[in-house]
């Protein structure tokens, strides 16, 4: 198909992971344990990562596959080789904070784990990828939820602060693009994973969630305070966990449930992008009787760090009603609950498929922000099947992939200003919801199924050319 798209000469095509659904090597390095370590698969994984567990105790268990991902620890030089075969200019990455402090309260880094990602930077620039870091992805240090109930507690600040200056001194000429909390909206949905937040029986969890988000909030500002004194020539940006919600119809009382559901998520935004708390928010603190504290400095903290850039993920739309009837047929979609959307089908885990919904979200997060949008997160997660002759034919990738790049295209002739996408999982990775291997992403296939079997071996799949081929002409093949 030939058309007219047209991408920005030196837009960062690549690829996304995270540390802990690669890496592996939980405990290797002089690691520290981390809370996604602890957490099984199935159905358990849910309940622990909604923070619904009262007085949890956080133990380890053998719980693969997150243990031994796809040990990217050992195998970095052959998949970064892979992603430079596809012509990445990009590759967004994490780094686990338990590598670098495996506590997160040593007085002196883990020399170990710095050289880890030095190591993988270096390869990557080899290439001329250009590294793009997340400073905290799912991942808190256990001890710290241990200790000090993670960011429930104002004490978080000072150590997530020590943790980034400490990267970014490492690492300040090597890596010019950072972000600070994957999803940061995920602490109010999946407040476990998303934070480290356990909710015990008798807190108001609205009370806990938004003092947690304050913290984060803080942090977040400090980090990108901390970023520009110390890599001038560096851009910090925030992530959300995007995705427009729709009202069911025009019902004005569902137009208003879904711009309120919206700005549930948006609020972490105004906050890192505008500076300040918006008004709707302090509603809300006011209408349920919440106190946050705050410290005095925190609103000019606030103020004077906002982010250089908006990173987010899109997956899917969402839907909502007021409508009893038309709420009770819900269908997943990146964790957030969402009314079925009779025009839209959705992938194999009930997650919307709306190709058209990533313009809408991109001119959205545009028309409110005015800041660089980079697209961190995209992706179809669905089950491959290896052929006899080996080969993996993922066209519902390609045809998923195909048509949300046709869509960012027309938000960047609407004026949007996209400055790369990074597509989740290029190499297939442990799934961060379900904990298991069979929800790929890939355009690289990885041998390893749910039980632990399978030899690791890396396979390209039909996506692999496909993209390519998309990066090389800079999207005129799509
Ligand atoms: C996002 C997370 C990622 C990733 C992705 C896909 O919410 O930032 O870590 O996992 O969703 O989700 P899943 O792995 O559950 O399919």
């Amino acid at each position: 198909m030939t058309n007219k798209l047209r991408f920005p000469e030196n837009f960062l095509w690549g690829g996304a992971i995270a540390a802990n659904q690669v890496e592996g090597a939980y405990l290797e390095g002089g690691k520290g344990l981390t809370t996604v370590d602890l957490l099984p698969t199935g159905e358990e994984r849910f309940n622990i990562m909604l923070g619904n567990i009262d007085n949890f105790v956080p133990k380890e268990g053998v719980y693969y596959p997150s243990h031994e991902a796809i040990d990217f620890y050992h195998r970095y030089k052959e998949d970064i080789a892979l992603f430079a075969e596809m012509g990445f200019k990009s590759f967004r990455m994490s780094i686990a904070w338990s590598r670098i402090f495996p506590t997160g309260e040593e007085e002196v880094p883990n020399e170990t784990g710095l050289q880890f990602y030095d190591d993988v930077f270096d390869e990557l620039l080899k290439y001329n990828i250009e590294p793009v870091v997340t400073t905290c992805h799912f991942d808190v240090p256990v001890h710290l939820v241990e200790k000090y109930g993670s960011w429930k507690n104002r004490k978080m600040v000072e150590l997530y602060e020590k943790y980034t200056r400490t990267i970014f001194e490492r690492y300040k000429d090597k890596v010019k693009y950072w972000m600070t909390f994957n999803e940061i909206n995920m602490l109010l949905h999946l407040p476990f994973i998303g934070a480290g937040i356990v909710l015990n029986e008798g807190e108001d969890k609205n009370q806990v969630l938004y003092q947690a988000a304050h913290h984060q909030l803080v942090a977040s500002a400090l980090a990108v305070k901390a970023c520009h004194e110390i890599i001038p020539d560096a851009q910090i940006g925030c992530m959300l966990a995007a995705g427009m919600t729709y009202p069911f119809s025009s019902n004005p009382e569902d137009i208003w449930a879904a711009m309120d559901k919206d700005r549930e998520s948006f609020f972490f935004i105004d906050v890192q992008s505008r500076g300040e708390y918006p008004g709707y928010a302090k509603r809300f603190f006011e209408d349920h009787n919440l106190d946050i504290k705050m410290q005095p400095g925190d609103e000019q903290i606030l103020k004077e760090n906002t982010v250089d850039y908006i990173g987010f993920s899109y997956y899917a739309s969402r839907c909502t009603s007021t409508d009893p009837e038309v709420l009770s047929d819900q269908t997943a979609g990146n964790v957030f609950g969402s009314v079925r959307n009779p025009y839209l089908e959705a992938s194999e885990w009930g997650w919307t498929i709306d190709p058209k919904g990533l313009r809408i979200t991109a001119n959205q997060l545009h028309d409110r922000y005015q800041k660089p949008l980079f697209i961190v997160e995209n992706g179809l997660g669905a089950i491959d099947v290896v052929e006899e002759d080996g080969s993996i034919n993922d066209d519902y990738r390609i045809d998923y992939l195909q048509q949300h790049f046709v869509e960012m295209a027309e938000a960047i002739k609407d004026g949007v200003d996209i400055i790369g996408y990074t597509s989740w999982g290029p190499i297939d990775l442990v799934s961060a919801s379900t904990g298991e291997m069979k929800k790929r992403y890939g355009y690289i296939y990885v041998d390893r199924d749910n039980q632990g079997n399978g030899t690791l071996k890396r396979t390209k799949k039909k996506g692999f050319d496909w993209l390519k081929q998309v990066i090389q002409t800079n999207g005129a093949s799509i």
